[in-house]
This record gives C-alpha cells, structure tokens and sequence, in this order.
C-alpha cells in the first residue's frame, strides 16, 4: 500500500484534530484517533466531546463536555497550532453540534474552507449504546453535515440520517446521492455491514461520479473502533494535501490492514490496531 511520508525528525509535523468522545477501554474514540495519527506520521490534536464509561462489553455511562469548552478547544489549537484537517466523531448533544459548526464558521475548518473536514456520524456504539442523542439529529443533518468535506457513514448510520435501508448497490447509491444532497461535499456510503456482498464495498459520490471500492472483508470480532480509524487515516491524508478519493484509498488500505491485524482484549470485542504499521519499511 501507499503510505503518507514520515514526519521529519525534529521539525513540525503535520497536523489535524480529532473532536470526538474518549473510550475508557481504549478501542474508539480519541485512542483510535490518536492511534492512527500518530502512526500516519501526523501530530493529533483532540477536541474531546464525551467521556464515556466502557469496557470491551459496552458503554455503561456518558458524561458530556459543555459545548463551550469543546469549541474553546477547537479554537485555541487552530489560532495557535495550526490544522491540516479535522474529524468528528461522538458528539453526543445537539448544542455540542451547534457550538462545532459555529466556531468552525469563525475558524474555517469546513468544505470550501481553508481546512478539509471528515464528519464520521457515529450514533450508537457497537452493542447499540445511543453516543448521539435523538434531538441532534437536526442539526447533524441541518448543519453539520453541510459543512462536510466528506461524510462516512456504516449503514446503521445511513438508515437513521436518511431514512434509506441499504441493501444492495442501487439502494447505496441512492443514499450516497440523499447524502450529498444534504450538503456534503462527498458521501461516502461504506458497505463494511453489507452482507449481500462478500467484499466490503464502499461507495463515494461527489454529485458527479460514482468511486466503487471493493476490499477483502476480515471476519473478526475485534473490530471494534474500525469506523473511527477509517475517518482519522482519511483525516490524515486530507491533512498531508491529498484528495478525496486518494484520501480514502488510503484509509480503506490502513483500516483494512488494521482489522487484520486486531487482538482480543477483556471479555467482548477487542480493538483493531494500526501498529501493524511499525512493522513496515518506510518509503523511500
Ligand atoms: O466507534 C464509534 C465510537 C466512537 N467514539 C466513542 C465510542 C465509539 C463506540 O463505542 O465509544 C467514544
């Protein structure tokens, strides 16, 4: 696979942010972000949304962050540290939403803006736990995602935002065109739960032309924070110039090798794992 160019030992490396909730278990969220940033060679900034209570066999409590001191940190790293691009992930409560949009309005962090965004809409966690509450979805749709540079929702998560049962490419297409008509710059409609196919195809729409990715599915039970590395690899390359398709044939590379490359932890589902990227050569 095609990977990023290292950062250079002792000067600044590229940077981008993830704004997203912690997973006490270290599988999702802020870990993952930061797993797969660190290893793509960018330094990670995070603006945290959630703290949640989970171990590997579910989420059993959710304290969220006032959504001025979540935009507060959005503001004080882009004016100081400066951001490639940025991702969301959890972000539990519509004013958290609102307080994002607004500052990056101020801050310019969206499509059209001189900072690319990833809006990976995660709405409940792998055992069905709600990470985003039901009256945010306004403003997920109304706001957040029309500042999206590209949009990444599982089929669970296109279901909820659209009202669209994926089933087989034609239904994927036709969420990928909902999607896009909501504002996103891009739509990617990925196909990882599609069971009527044995690959996992994802699909990316920009209103033009339709991009088909097929990849090995990897049977696993630890796959647990797989959407998360996907939207940061993609973050990542967004943030190292590269474009949106290039961006997410990357990340489908670094995800898929990820879930190879997963582990078993505590009593339910372990986490996948991008350390499998220490283990390569580094390009010329
Ligand atoms: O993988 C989605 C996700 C994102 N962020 C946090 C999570 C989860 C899933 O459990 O806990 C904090």
């Amino acid at each position: 696979m095609k990977l990023l160019p290292p950062a250079p030992l002792g000067q600044t490396p590229v940077r981008a942010m993830t704004i997203a909730g912690t997973d006490s278990g270290g599988g999702a969220g802020v870990a993952a972000d930061l797993r797969t940033m660190a290893l793509a060679g960018v330094h990670g900034c995070v603006a945290v949304t959630a703290v949640t209570v989970q171990n590997t066999l579910g989420v059993s409590g959710v304290h969220t962050i006032p959504p001025e001191t979540v935009a507060g940190q959005i503001r004080t790293v882009v004016t100081d540290i400066g951001i490639g691009a940025a991702k969301t992930g959890m972000l539990a409560t519509g004013a958290i939403i609102d307080a994002i949009v607004d500052v990056a309005a101020e801050v310019g962090i969206g499509r059209d803006r001189p900072i690319p965004l990833v809006v990976d809409p995660v709405c409940a966690s792998m055992h069905g736990h709600q990470l985003l509450a039901t009256e945010a979805m306004d403003s997920l749709r109304e706001r957040l995602i029309p500042i999206a540079t590209v949009v990444t929702p599982n089929l669970d998560e296109v279901a909820l935002i659209t009202g669209i049962t994926v089933v087989d490419q034609d239904s994927q297409r036709a969420a990928a065109i909902e999607l896009h008509s909501m504002g996103a710059q891009w739509a990617l409609v990925k196909g990882g739960h599609l069971r009527s196919s044995p690959f996992s195809p994802d699909l990316l729409y920009d209103g033009e032309t339709f991009l088909e990715l097929d990849h090995e599915r990897i049977d696993t039970p630890h796959d647990h924070g797989a959407g998360d590395t996907l939207a940061s690899a993609m973050c990542c390359a967004l943030a190292h110039g590269l474009s949106v398709p290039d961006a997410l044939r990357f990340a489908k590379d670094w995800v898929t090798e990820s879930i190879r490359w997963s582990y078993p932890l505590g009593a339910g589902h372990g986490p996948v794992n991008p350390l499998w990227r220490v283990s390569e050569p580094l390009p010329d």
